[in-house]
């Protein structure tokens, strides 16, 4: 299990068997799916954990101490984030999570937190229900139920009639979104010709695409993370679906390692998301380009949601006066932030307060830039 602390000061203490509160430091946990096929997602978040962990260690915390942040690999697995949330809670005495990376990770360890009333944070977790569990749970990131119509009403727009819709149905978020595609979908006044499913694991999805190639909808719809996503559509190519037909993804698309893993099956395909790199403020602008100065590498949208949740929690730490989770969460309820992502506050349910701002994507030369 990967473990890593960051901080000028206090690190060495954090990684040592002493109390990790050290004076001077304040400890928050994130729990990110650093390894396995979806580790992606939470190697894109930590990545903009760190980079907006560097800006706020400058001057610090509570009048100059350190934030502490120490990183647990879930690896998607929902038992190794609980015992990542215990550890953390019980060893490092965080006063903050920030995660999990994926909602059937949340829907297992969200109430395991919520119940030691410790505040948690997802990055990107976009599952209706998420929240529900309880009043320690937080998220920034937009759930499909925002996100989804707007992608749909674009595919619309340019002329799609007929969709078939495919999820995968052993994953919380997938299942969850597609709820959210079938019932935009029909909002949109969408026929919807096929519904297919299949499990996470599976890679060969022949039988589920034969059915919907002869029923050429104009539009297939795929709810699923992104390594079935991909299979999906390497097979799909190889079963001769061309560019009459358009795939729409949702968050487990959001990642441009789709483009890296499906390569040219990948072209075309539409996503909507809150943020694309293009974002011209100067806010964002300085993101991507300090990002790319780090790591070498362009941000994604989870990069993005993590750099402003990070600075959402130090910024709570501050307001809280103290470092008390619970004094933590009242100060989180109250956040009014603008970052990368745009103007930021949660709803009374701790939710993001505002939809505005969703653009539809399209893969376009391996990358995303906006769909025309
Ligand atoms: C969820 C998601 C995933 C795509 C995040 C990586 O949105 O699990 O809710």
């Amino acid at each position: 299990m990967l473990r890593r602390s960051f901080a000028v000061l206090g690190a060495a203490l954090a990684l040592g068997a002493g109390p990790a509160l050290a004076q001077g430091t304040v400890p928050v946990g994130a729990i990110e799916i650093l390894s396995g096929p979806s580790a992606a997602y939470g190697i894109a978040i930590r990545s903009g954990l760190e980079l907006a962990l560097d800006e706020i260690n400058v001057k610090g915390v509570l009048g100059g101490s350190k934030i502490v942040l120490t990183v647990e690999d879930s690896a998607a697995n929902k038992d190794q984030a609980i015992n990542a949330a215990r550890k953390l809670i019980g060893r490092d005495k965080v006063i903050a999570i920030i995660g999990p990376t994926i909602s059937n990770e949340m829907f297992a360890l969200g109430p395991v937190v919520n119940e030691r009333k410790i505040p948690i944070v997802g990055t990107s977790t976009t599952a209706v229900g998420i929240t529900d569990i309880g009043p320690y749970v937080f998220r920034t990131s937009l759930p499909e139920a925002d996100v989804i119509p707007v992608t749909l009403k674009h595919a619309k727009s340019h002329g799609v009639k007929s969709i078939a819709l495919l999820y995968a149905n052993d994953d919380a978020f997938s299942k969850s979104g597609f709820d959210v595609m079938k019932a935009a979908a029909e909002a949109a006044g969408l026929t919807i010709v096929a519904t297919e499913s299949f499990s996470q694991k599976d890679t060969d999805f022949s039988a589920q695409l034969t059915k919907i190639k002869a029923l050429k909808p104009d539009a297939v719809g795929i709810s699923a993370l992104l390594e079935p996503t991909s299979g999906v559509l390497l097979q799909a190519r190889q079963l001769g679906f061309g560019k009459e037909t358009l795939f729409i993804g949702g968050n487990g698309s959001n990642s441009p390692k789709l483009g890296e893993i499906a390569g040219a099956a990948a072209e075309g395909l539409i996503v909507g998301s809150p943020w694309f790199i293009g974002k011209p403020d100067a806010v964002n602008q300085k993101f991507v380009a300090d990002f790319r100065g780090k790591f070498s590498k362009d941000p994604d949208q989870f990069a993005a949601q993590a750099y402003d949740t990070m600075k959402i929690v130090a910024a709570a730490i501050d307001r809280a006066g103290a470092a008390d989770p619970v004094k933590v969460r009242d100060a989180l309820t109250q956040t009014k932030f603008s970052g990368v992502m745009g103007p930021f506050a949660f709803t009374p349910g701790r939710d993001p307060a505002s939809a505005e701002g969703v653009v539809v994507l399209m893969m376009q030369g391996g990358k995303f830039s906006i769909a025309p």
